[in-house]
């Protein structure tokens, strides 16, 4: 037996011998997040088992039509205890919200993901961070527990899978995501119907959005690097909320020749955030992770307090050294 099929037997057990499970996933939360939250929650309910969801923050618009999301807590009973809390697609338990204290109390606590973690926690983890996403992993899970998936759970993981995978095309995809991604077309999942569900779901204002962030643009680094913003004015000017961003940080990916693209926005608080992708040959996780962020090889993420402009530098400076390695 190896170490991955130790560890898939005894999550195997928890699931089929426990009950009370809080199911949890980061802030922000993404397709990856949700589908895989909801996808083993319907799994779990399928079984019988009583299962609460939880996330900080709201379902984002494009994520809608997920089977499901109407189970979605953004607020836990100060009195509720469960058996069982599974952290999904979270690298760090600090952003899993009010989740976080029920981590200590619980009788078990599972760790699921495909995050780079500076601090891994959890009594039982199943963490690959060579694996597409947190539904592809949970689909290796399934398997061997031999779970029958719903529809409505396939759809969920489908959708996991496919928006962490930019549709399939991003290099975390291998043979074992289009085997996962197979077996829920098998359980009756129409590819085409969840891509445009999840992607022909703009608002005029997202697009409107979308030309004044792309307007921004700025190559560094003789073209290597491309840098865009976004700021209040934008979404107040088109009726868009910062949610609306999502993916738009992938785009200058597109011009030939770049290794990195960053996008600045405004969070909460006069915090900013900072997303990072690359093309696969710098790894931005350890650049997000030097500014107290993470996330994966090729995308990442941080916040900061300083200005957009200080910390464009900053990065700038940084991808300068690395990029002269390469
Ligand atoms: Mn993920």
């Amino acid at each position: 037996m190896t170490e991955r099929d130790k560890i898939l037997h005894r999550l195997a057990e928890v699931f089929k011998a426990r009950d009370g499970f809080l199911l949890a996933i980061h802030q922000n939360p993404d397709g990856d997040g949700l589908g895989s939250m909801l996808g083993l929650a319907l799994v779990l309910l399928g079984m019988g088992k009583e299962v609460t969801c939880y996330c900080q923050d709201p379902t984002p618009d494009y994520l809608d039509f997920l089977p499901g999301k109407e189970m979605v807590r953004t607020a836990i009973a100060p009195e509720a205890s469960f058996q069982v809390v599974v952290a999904l697609d979270c690298g760090d338990a600090a952003r899993l919200g009010e989740a976080e204290r029920l981590l200590e109390t619980a009788q078990v606590v599972v760790n699921i993901d495909h995050h780079v973690s500076g601090k891994p926690f959890g009594d039982l983890s199943l963490v690959d961070v060579s694996v597409s996403s947190t539904a592809e992993l949970l689909m290796e899970l399934f398997e061997r527990m031999g779970a029958e998936l719903s529809y409505e759970a396939a759809v969920n993981l489908y959708t996991g899978i496919m928006t962490d995978t930019g549709s399939f095309r991003f290099d975390n995809v291998s043979k074992n995501t289009f085997r996962a991604a197979a077996r829920l077309v098998d359980a009756g999942v129409n590819p085409w119907e969840i891509y445009t569900a999840c992607y022909h779901s703009y608002s005029l204002g997202r697009l409107k959005l979308l030309s004044l962030v792309l307007a921004t643009f700025r190559p560094a680094l003789k073209g290597r690097v491309g840098c865009l913003r976004a700021d209040d004015e934008m979404f107040e000017a088109t009726g868009t909320t910062r949610a609306d961003l999502e993916g738009f940080v992938d785009l200058p990916r597109l011009v030939k020749g770049l290794e990195v693209s960053l996008l600045i926005s405004p969070k909460e608080n006069g915090v900013f955030g900072v997303s990072l992708r690359s093309n696969g040959r710098v790894d931005v996780a350890a650049i997000a992770e030097r500014h107290g962020g993470g996330g994966h090889r090729s995308a990442a993420a941080f916040r900061t307090e300083e200005r957009p402009e200080k910390v464009e530098r900053e990065i700038i400076g940084e991808l300068a050294r690395v990029l002269e390695d390469l």
